[in-house]
């Protein structure tokens, strides 16, 4: 089972057998709010049937096409959706199945164009402490959560930023004021190794699997000028933050950051079919072209069986149909203070170190037993889940992510029952 303590999940299995809106309905029939939109992937609410007739209709006409030398018209829709809705030219997209492929994608893209750019020796990655860009090899390299990387020894060789998690800004609504100067040590990095060395900056906007840590106000910036002013590319991964969960379409959006490649995922499909996406600016794509040989030949030599699957664009473009129509950004900004009210009210309560908040999510930093990270977490989820919430745990936080279509009493009802749950912790 994918990052569950197998042994105690089938001591005591926690299933799920059904959902609707922003709820699930466990195996012995209770109905349970889903506090973290799925895994952060269905904020647009579960069930949606305009999807479920868009999939249905897809695989009923063309179910399967293949990815390799041929397209089908829903791949090139989507592009073009996706790119309408992206910022500055970030404008070329590639299709993929989950965030972690579309990490990948991102990592291979950016030394594959420095290479063609002539200097194949720009090809050092530089992540970020707490970092997370999915599980395969390149993005366990560049992520920063060691308990994910210290099972599988040798990965590549990576220098990571110091995360933006500071003591001084607990308790902060909002962006924090301090740390903004972190970004600096991208300039020590440079000096240490050379421009000439580092094909690409990746963080998250915000960091989501963490725990909700987020960028402190000018930190971004500060990054994006670094990385402009020696030739590095910034890829943020907007897997969480991509499509909504800020308030804005995109983190790009709401913190004025463009990168240079975007990687996304999850709320593209509502979570309903995986699909990644990884989106390139004008000048990257034009580089593949440029410089790419006799016209048959292949400019970028990568790619999935089911990249662009039909079903996956299907889903998609039903997805964004309903994003845009529904006004989803819109409805997740003016439900956000509401939960930054209703989080920050729980301070006070016992163990709680920390609260966080931003756009459509939020983190609850809990004291951890000595020696024993992340118990109280899990203890703290499991006690919510018999209580009908959902709430999923991260290191020592609990994260919250409502769904945009949620209600402020779906949001008084989840911090209700952390309240009861924390408050009684002995
Ligand atoms: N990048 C980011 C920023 C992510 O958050 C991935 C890449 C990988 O996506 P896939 O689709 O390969 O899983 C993610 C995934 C959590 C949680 O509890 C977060 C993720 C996945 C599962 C759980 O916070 N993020």
């Amino acid at each position: 089972m994918p990052f569950t303590g197998n042994r105690s999940f089938k001591d005591a299995p926690r299933m799920i057998v059904g959902a609707d809106g922003c709820h699930y309905t466990s195996a012995d029939g209770r109905r349970i709010f889903d506090g973290l939109s799925g895994l952060w992937c269905c904020g647009m609410g579960h069930n949606r049937r305009e999807i479920a007739i868009a999939v249905a209709d897809q695989i009923a006409s063309l179910d399967y096409s293949p990815a390799f030398q041929f397209g089908h018209p829903k791949a090139f829709e989507l592009a073009n959706r996706i790119k309408g809705m992206t910022p500055g030219d970030l404008d070329y997209v590639f299709f993929s199945n989950s965030g972690s492929e579309a990490t990948e994608t991102a990592l291979k893209m950016a030394r594959a164009y420095w290479f063609k750019r002539g200097k194949p020796g720009k090809s050092k990655f530089v992540g970020r402490g707490k970092g997370y860009h999915g599980v395969n090899f390149g993005g366990t390299s560049v992520g920063g959560i060691e308990p994910n990387r210290t099972p599988y020894g040798e990965l590549m060789d990576i220098a990571h930023l110091a995360h933006t998690l500071l003591p001084e800004n607990a308790f902060t609504r909002g962006l924090p004021e301090h740390g903004a100067e972190l970004a600096d040590e991208l300039e020590g990095l440079v000096e240490a190794c050379g421009a000439d060395a580092i094909a690409a900056v990746i963080v998250e906007p915000l960091s989501g699997s963490a725990g909700v840590i987020l960028p402190p106000k000018g930190y971004l910036e500060r990054l994006r000028a670094i990385c402009t002013k020696h030739d590095i590319l910034l890829i943020f991964d907007e897997v969480i933050t991509g499509f909504g969960r800020t308030g804005n379409c995109f983190g790009a959006d709401t913190f004025g950051v463009v990168p240079d490649i975007l990687c996304l995922a999850k709320t593209l499909t509502n979570g309903t079919v995986p699909m990644g996406a990884t989106v390139a600016r004008a000048e990257i794509y034009e580089t593949f072209m440029a410089e790419a040989g006799p016209d048959y030949a292949i400019e970028f030599p990568h790619g999935y069986t089911y990249s662009g699957h039909p079903v996956a664009c299907a889903a998609a473009l039903a997805a964004l149909e309903i994003f845009e129509t529904e006004q989803l950004t819109r409805r997740a900004a003016a439900l956000a203070p509401h939960l930054e009210d209703c989080v920050h009210a729980l301070k006070g309560l016992p163990y709680i170190t920390d609260i966080r908040n931003f756009g459509l999510t939020a983190a609850i930093q809990l004291e951890p037993y000595p020696g024993e990270p992340a118990r109280r977490p899990i203890e703290v989820a499991l006690e919510c889940w018999e209580k009908g919430l959902y709430v999923r745990y991260a290191g020592d936080a609990l994260a919250l992510a409502p769904h945009f279509i949620a209600e402020t009493h779906d949001i008084d009802f989840a911090c209700n029952v952390l309240n009861d749950v924390i408050g009684t912790l002995k």
